[in-house]
């Protein structure tokens, strides 16, 4: 008799177990998933930028890949800002409906900024000769654009994209640069 109920016990284990894979599968086909992740890196040296931007401006999450304050400003300069500022993926396909979920993965805040044509940001000294664009100007001063921003390990959603090509710039670091495809 006590087999008979272990027996009975795994059996009936198996019945939900089976009921749960099923409902989990039901709940995917009815509700695609419809998120799509973009990342803000960056490289900024805690020492040199807090000397200038403030106590906490940039936390420490390069682990030695670090560029100073003034080295960013003089790569910019030059022509060949520095890489380690970027967002990726640099272009991405997705359906409309999708989500995006921006992250600030980096140490300093960014922003993710629709524009009509690449170009420069609101910082002169960092645009590489480029105009700012008209969506970047003000700086945070203009709501629209301090709309936009992301903070370190914070997030932006940007959802109800219409089909065709948009394009997103940081304001701050304008060769941060990324292309979404709307299918
Ligand atoms: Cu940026």
């Amino acid at each position: 008799m006590k087999i008979t109920v272990t027996k009975f016990g795994l059996l009936a284990g198996s019945l939900m177990f089976a009921g749960g894979l099923m409902f989990a599968e039901g709940t995917q086909e009815d509700d695609p998933p419809s998120f799509a992740q973009v990342v803000a890196l960056d490289e900024c040296d805690p020492t040199t930028f807090n000397a200038v931007l403030g106590a906490d401006f940039c936390k420490n999450v390069a682990l030695g890949a670090a560029t100073k304050f003034a080295d960013l400003f003089k790569k910019a300069a030059a022509g060949t800002p520095d890489p380690g500022w970027d967002f990726e993926p640099d272009t991405l396909n997705i359906k409309k409906g999708t989500t995006l979920n921006v992250f600030d993965q980096g140490g300093e805040p960014h922003t993710f900024t629709e524009v009509t044509q690449f170009g420069g940001g609101f910082i002169n000294d960092l645009n590489g000769g480029e105009a700012t664009v008209p969506e970047c100007a003000g700086g945070f001063s203009n709501v629209a654009v301090a709309k936009t921003r992301i903070l370190q390990g914070s997030q932006r959603q940007i959802s109800g994209l219409s089909k065709g090509e948009h394009l997103f710039e940081c304001c701050i670091h304008p060769w941060m640069r990324m292309k979404v495809e709307v299918k």
